[in-house]
C-alpha cells in the first residue's frame, strides 16, 4: 500500500465532543488528515434550548427546538466552512442528529431560550420555526399515565412514550418525516457524508428506513457520483430488552454497546476474563456482523454513568491506551474514539454529581476554543485522546493492515496475547502481572521495525523500541507488565 491508499483507506471516526466548528475545521487540517484520521462525528448541529439548571450542561444539546444551524459550536457559515475544509482534506463530517423528540414540556417559551433566539413554547408543544405543533407528536399513542417511558420491556413504550420526558416526535406522519428529511438533506447537501441518529431505538424503523431512503446522495463536489450517506444509528442492545439492534442493522449500521461493555471487563479481568479470551472476539461473543457493527470503548453518555455499559467501559481516566490498541488492530467493526474534556466526577452513592458538566467554557456560557500546546497535546481541560501518540500511531495501523485478515494469534492462556493483520501489521499485549518474553511468528518481512506505541518514525529514525523480524519471519518481544504502556506494535509503514 502506498501513503496516498493509506489515507484513503481510513474509516477511524473520532467524535470531537462540543468541540466548535472553527476548531474542527482547523483539526482537520493541521491534525486529523495528515493522521489518518477518516472522520469526525460532530454534536448536533440543530438549535437547542439553553438550560441554565444546571448551568448550561452538555445535554442541553439533545432538546433541539428546530432543525436552525447554529448552537454552541458555532453559527450555521462557520458549520458550512467547516465541513468545505474538512472535506478538502478528505476527513467526512458525520452528525449526530436528534430526531426522535424535541425538549422537554417544562422547558418555557418564548426567543431567550433558544440558541438561535427562534421562538417555541414547549409546554403548548409548538415549534413554529421547523414547524411543529402539538398534533406532530406521539402523546395519543403512549400507553402511560405519565406520558413517558416507564419500562423497556414494552416496545410500545420504548416507541411512543417520552425518553426521560422529552416530547416524541410522530415519525408516522409525512409531516414530521418531511421535516425531517429536509433537515438531513441540508446537511447533505453542505457535505456532510453522514450520520449518527441519536435515539433509534425510540424510534419504528419502518419510519427510519422511510426517512432514510429519502436522503439525497453525497455533494458530488466532494464524493463520487451516486454515494450515499453513512448512517449509524444510536440503538442499545445489551441483550436483555425486546427492541433488538438487528431491527435496525439492514437500514444501517448499529452502535454495539456489547463491544465496550465486554472489552472492558475482559481488560479490568472481571469475572474471571482473560485477553486469551479475545482469540474469538466478534460475533462470536454475540455481537452484530462485523459490517453493520459502529464500535467504540466508551461514548459521551457512558463515561459518565449516562446511557448503558456500566462500570466496565474504560475512559481516558484509566487503561484507555491498551483498549484502543487492541480496537484498533483488531479487524471487528468501524471503530469510533471519545475525544473528551475533563470535568470533576464528584461521585455520591454510585452517582457522578457533576455528570451534567459541559464543556470547558466562558461565564457568558460559550465554549472555549481548544488550545494546542508545544508538545501537541491539548489545553484548557481539553483531553483530546485522539492526540495521545500511541493512539495517533494506531489509527494509522488500522489503515495500513485494512482489509487483511486476522492473523498469527498467540496468547500464554492469560493475559498475554499478540495477533497480526495478514503480513502488514503485528501488536503484542501484556496485561498479565509478569513480564512478557517471547519469540513469536509475525508474518512481517525480515528487517528492523519501530514500535508504533513507546515511539514513532519520523525522518528514518525510531523514537521508540526497535525489534527485528528475522528471515524466518519472528521476532523477539519483551514488555515489563510495569511498563505503563504495556504494548508494542509495529507495521510495514513503521520500517526502519
Ligand atoms: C435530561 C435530564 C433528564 C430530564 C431530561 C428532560 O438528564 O433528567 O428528564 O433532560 O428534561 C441526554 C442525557 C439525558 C438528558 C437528555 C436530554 O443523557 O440525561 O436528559 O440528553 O437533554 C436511553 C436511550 C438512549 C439515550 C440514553 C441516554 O435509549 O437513546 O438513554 N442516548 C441518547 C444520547 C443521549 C441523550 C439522548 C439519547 C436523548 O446519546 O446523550 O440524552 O436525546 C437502558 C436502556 C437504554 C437507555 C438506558 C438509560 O439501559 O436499554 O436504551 O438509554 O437504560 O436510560 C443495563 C441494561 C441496559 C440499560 C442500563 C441502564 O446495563 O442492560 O439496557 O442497564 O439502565
Amino acid at each position: 500500500h502506498s501513503k496516498r491508499q493509506i489515507l484513503q483507506s481510513s474509516s477511524t471516526i473520532v467524535h470531537l465532543f462540543e468541540w466548535r466548528w472553527n476548531d474542527i475545521a482547523e483539526e482537520c487540517g493541521r491534525y486529523l488528515a495528515p493522521n489518518g484520521f477518516g472522520a469526525v462525528q460532530i454534536s448536533p448541529p440543530s438549535e437547542n434550548v439553553i438550560v441554565t439548571q444546571p448551568w448550561r450542561p452538555w445535554w442541553e444539546r439533545y432538546q433541539p427546538v428546530s432543525y436552525n444551524l447554529c448552537s454552541r459550536s458555532g453559527t450555521e457559515q462557520e458549520l458550512r466552512d467547516m465541513i468545505c475544509k474538512c472535506n478538502a482534506v478528505g476527513v467526512k463530517i458525520y452528525a449526530d442528529v436528534v430526531i426522535n423528540h424535541m425538549c422537554a414540556p417544562d422547558m418555557g417559551e418564548g426567543r431567550r431560550r433558544s440558541t438561535c433566539g427562534s421562538f417555541f413554547n414547549a409546554s403548548k408543544r409548538e415549534f413554529p420555526s421547523v414547524p411543529y405543533t402539538a398534533s406532530h407528536f406521539n402523546d395519543d399513542k403512549c400507553p402511560t399515565l405519565s406520558g413517558n417511558i416507564e419500562t423497556y420491556q414494552d416496545i410500545y413504550q420504548v416507541r411512543n412514550c417520552r425518553l426521560v420526558g422529552l416530547l416524541d416526535l410522530a415519525q408516522d406522519q409525512e409531516h414530521v418525516r418531511g421535516r425531517i428529511v429536509d433537515y438531513m438533506n441540508r446537511l447533505v447537501d453542505m457535505g456532510v457524508a453522514g450520520f449518527r441518529v441519536d435515539a433509534c431505538k425510540h424510534m419504528w424503523p419502518e419510519d427510519l428506513k422511510n426517512i432514510y431512503s429519502k436522503l439525497h446522495d453525497l455533494n458530488a463536489t466532494w464524493f463520487p457520483h451516486g454515494s450515499r450517506p453513512l448512517i449509524y444509528q444510536e440503538v442499545i442492545d445489551l441483550g436483555d430488552e425486546p427492541v433488538k439492534a438487528i431491527e435496525y442493522s439492514g437500514l444501517g449500521l448499529v452502535t454495539e454497546f456489547k463491544y465496550g461493555a465486554m472489552l472492558g471487563s475482559v481488560i479490568r479481568k472481571w469475572n474471571q476474563g482473560k485477553l486469551a479470551d479475545l482469540k474469538t472476539w466478534g460475533e462470536h461473543w454475540g455481537l452484530l456482523p462485523s459490517d453493520e457493527a459502529l464500535v467504540f470503548l466508551d461514548n459521551h453518555d457512558n463515561q459518565r454513568g449516562h446511557g448503558a455499559g456500566g462500570a466496565s467501559v474504560v475512559t481516558f481516566r484509566e487503561i484507555y491506551k491498551m483498549a484502543v490498541a487492541f480496537m484498533l488492530a483488531h479487524p471487528y467493526g468501524v471503530p469510533r474514539l471519545m475525544s473528551s474534556y475533563r470535568w470533576d466526577q464528584r461521585v455520591v452513592g454510585g452517582k457522578d454529581q457533576n455528570d451534567w458538566m459541559g464543556p470547558p467554557s466562558y461565564p457568558d456560557g460559550s465554549t472555549k476554543p481548544v488550545p494546542i500546546q508545544p508538545d501537541g497535546s491539548c489545553g484548557e481541560g481539553w483531553v483530546c485522546e485522539h492526540r495521545w501518540p500511541s493512539i495517533r500511531n494506531m489509527v494509522m495501523f488500522h489503515n495500513v493492515v485494512d482489509g487483511e485478515p486476522l492473523a498469527n494469534w498467540w496468547d500464554n492462556g492469560e493475559n498475554q496475547i499478540a495477533f497480526g493483520r495478514g503480513n502488514q501489521g503485528f501488536i503484542v499485549i501484556n496485561n498479565d502481572d509478569c513480564p512478557l518474553d517471547v519469540t513469536l511468528y509475525t508474518g512481517l518481512a525480515e528487517g528492523t521495525y519501530c514500535d508504533v506505541i513507546s515511539g514513532q518514525m519520523s525522518g528514518g529514525c525510531c523514537s521508540g523500541k526497535q525489534l527485528t523480524v528475522r528471515k524466518d519471519g519472528r521476532a523477539h518481544f519483551t514488555i515489563s507488565h510495569s511498563d505503563p504502556d504495556p504494548v508494542i506494535a509495529i507495521h510495514t509503514h513503521s520500517k526502519l
